[in-house]
């Protein structure tokens, strides 16, 4: 093989080689590169994908889509996969595509570092998938309106169906928002599947619109534009941060919880790249991005500090999330059919 450098001598000079050696490693570079879907926070995606590839020079392609869409689309694709990684989201649909063979097994070496509750999601998943951050789902409501219209604050899951909520109260919809599928899932863990249907049911009456992104009503909330908007306790407090007029709400009678998660798609492309990023993304200096970036969930890494705005666990009423069955295909099928059906196209 004649080496570059040779090449370079016969052109007749040391610096043409160095010129065309670093063509060449320019040219191997740009060819690097990575795509990555991502469903948190646009503004977190974002952050992530431009300090990645500043930091190695991999050229990331990243689309953002709710959890549930990304899920959709990871299984659309499965026999010509376009993206290499999924990074973020609720860990319910990371499963479901583990389960349905979407995702790829990956044991990175930051595994054992992480937090009990990251590392059991990659138990579960068979190494499919793994735990990025912990978030507490709850409801903010504006604060001006409510005084305005001289309410009690709304405290328990059980206000927003009172009928001086019609029309009042705002959730995405859980067949594209990983949100509102943690949402489905923890009525039906709360208050058994029959009861959790009716209480969607009730819901339903007083919802104003259906969004298709998780964060959405919180922001709308703020703005005040639905007196209640349904979302993750820590996207509540970044719409408050902003100086709108929100509350936070940890429901009383216990509320649910996300472990986001982070999943090679099988069949990746840039499998190594996409290898590189997911060490990455475990490691301290990247899990620190989130919280300048305005996402005050819980880190993996027990190493990155938590923001102090993240939503206190020890005051919050977690419910024994059980991810192995909300985490199930089957199971994801059959409860949002039946939320589609009898609860979403119910007349009001
Ligand atoms: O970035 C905030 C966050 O709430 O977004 C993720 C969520 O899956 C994306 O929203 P939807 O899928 O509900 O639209 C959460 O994992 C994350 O905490």
């Amino acid at each position: 093989m004649v080496s570059l450098h040779r090449i370079g001598r016969r052109l007749g000079g040391v610096g043409v080689a160095i010129g065309l050696s670093a063509v060449a490693f320019a040219h191997a570079q740009a060819q690097r590169q990575l795509v990555m879907y991502c469903s948190v926070d646009e503004k977190w995606c974002r952050a992530m994908a431009n300090t990645y590839q500043k930091e190695t020079g991999v050229q990331v392609d990243m689309t953002r889509m709710s959890a549930g869409e990304t899920y959709a689309r990871v299984r659309a694709e499965k026999e010509n996969p376009h993206g290499d990684i999924w990074w973020g989201g609720t860990g319910d649909p990371h499963l479901q595509a583990a389960d349905e063979g979407v995702t790829e097994a990956y044991q990175s070496p930051m595994l054992p570092k992480l937090r009990d509750w990251a590392q059991r999601q990659a138990e579960r998943s068979h190494n499919r998938t793994v735990g990025i951050y912990l978030g507490a789902l709850g409801f903010g409501y504006n604060t001006e309106d409510i005084k305005k219209r001289k309410m009690t604050p709304p405290a328990c899951w059980a206000d927003l169906i009172k009928p001086e909520y019609k029309g009042e109260v705002q959730m995405a919809d859980p067949n594209s928002s990983g949100t509102a599928w943690t949402m489905l899932a923890t009525m039906v863990q709360l208050m058994g599947e029959d009861k959790g249907f009716d209480y969607l049911k009730a819901l339903h009456k007083n919802i104003n619109e259906y969004t298709k992104a998780g964060a959405a009503p919180a922001l709308a909330a703020g703005q005040g534009e639905t007196l209640v908007g349904i979302a993750f306790q820590h996207d509540v407090i970044d719409v408050a941060k902003h100086n709108k007029p929100v509350a936070v709400v940890s429901p009383c009678e216990g509320t649910g919880y996300e472990i986001g998660s982070m999943s090679l798609i099988k069949g990746a492309k840039h499998l190594d790249e996409a290898k590189q990023f997911y060490d990455w993304a475990l490691s301290v200096p990247a899990q620190s991005i989130a919280a300048p970036n305005g996402s005050y969930q819980i880190p993996s890494n027990p190493e990155t500090p938590v923001p102090p705005e993240a939503p206190d666990l020890s005051k919050i009423k977690l419910i024994e999330y059980d991810f192995a069955k909300y985490g199930s295909s089957a199971t994801r099928k059959r409860l949002l059919d039946k939320w589609t059906t009898e609860v979403k196209n119910a007349p009001k």
